[in-house]
């Protein structure tokens, strides 16, 4: 479509995008998706697939916004792995931007070098002003990495995929992980880690945890097996106990993972995930952001998510 060949260059200013449907951009693979509304505006954040289709390889992460959820702005790209001079590899995962006083917060699942040289995973903040960044490293450090988490571990790669919940009191709050989901408060300052990491039971809990709350529920959606559908629990307080409800979104087509966003935006809730996508070409590697409608039932459960291409 229009533009797309400039925006395979070096994006340097917002390109309007018209989307007709899901997937909902077809000139970059998009993963990993992150929703914020701010306003009146719906900023969705992404990794960028490179396609390469030899394994997650997303150097960039990449913001959109709307108004209206049919014609969307890219802007420049607003973080890299290269933003983290601890970062090794030029690789991360899933991420999620979330606002406090004014500033705007990206945690990101990257990898560390550990004391003993090899490299592990860990989690890294970066923070701008604006939701479209440019965002910079918040700390100069890892916020989390594998050596804090090892009394829970269940395998090497656990201490990705980053969520933070900030509850009505104020108290802000890092949920994250694969194969062991774990979770911290976080201090005023957002950069910092206050007190004890815990785990939390959840069944089947392979990684993508992401909180939302609606009228007095908490809700924990995570991905579940592989290929991965997307399961949810519900609680009546962040700490849990989180009873399990069962699943939301079936297998996302031909990608092997699964990974979700829930928003309300303009009175409306949204079920952003991604899918193997573009059919011919897309896949495991080369997943694309899709967005559908979420409905909740009388008690407050969500009724399965209809796929569209809508
Ligand atoms: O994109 C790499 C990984 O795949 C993410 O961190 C997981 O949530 C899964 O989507």
């Amino acid at each position: 479509f229009a533009g797309s060949l400039s925006l395979r260059a070096q994006q340097l200013s917002d390109t309007v995008i018209h989307v007709s449907g899901n997937p909902l951009f077809t000139h970059k693979y998009t993963a990993d998706p992150a929703a914020l509304v701010v306003g009146d505006t719906f900023y969705l954040y992404a990794g960028e697939d490179t396609g390469d289709g030899k394994g997650y390889n997303i150097p960039n992460w990449l913001v959109f916004s709307s108004k209206d959820m049919k014609t969307w702005t890219e802007h420049p790209i607003p973080l890299r792995t290269s933003s983290f001079s601890w970062a090794t590899g030029n690789s991360s995962w899933a991420s999620q931007v979330v606002e406090r006083d004014g500033k705007f917060y990206w945690y990101v699942s990257t990898e560390h070098k550990n004391e003993d040289g090899k490299r592990g995973k860990a989690i890294g903040v970066a923070v701008s002003d604006s939701p479209t960044g440019p965002f910079k490293d918040a700390r100069g450090t890892a916020l989390i990495t594998n050596n804090m988490t090892t009394q829970w571990t269940k395998i090497s790669w656990d201490d990705i995929d980053p969520t933070v919940w900030i509850d009505e009191d104020g108290q802000a709050y890092l949920f994250w992980g694969n194969t062991q989901c774990y979770y911290a408060k976080l201090k005023k300052n957002m950069v910092d880690i206050e007190g004890e990491i815990m785990p939390v039971e959840l069944p089947a809990f392979t990684e993508a945890p992401w909180i939302h709350k609606h009228k007095d529920w908490y809700y924990l959606s995570y991905a579940t097996g592989f290929p991965e559908k997307i399961s949810y629990a519900m609680s009546k307080s962040i700490h849990g106990p989180w009873e399990p409800k069962g699943i939301l979104n079936e297998i996302a087509g031909n990608s092997n993972t699964n990974h979700q966003a829930i928003v309300e935006f303009k009175g409306v809730w949204y079920f952003v995930y991604h899918n193997g996508g573009r059919q011919t070409e897309g896949g495991s590697y080369r997943r694309s952001v899709c967005i559908d409608r979420l409905y909740y039932n009388e008690d407050g459960t969500i009724q399965r998510i209809q796929m569209t291409t809508e």
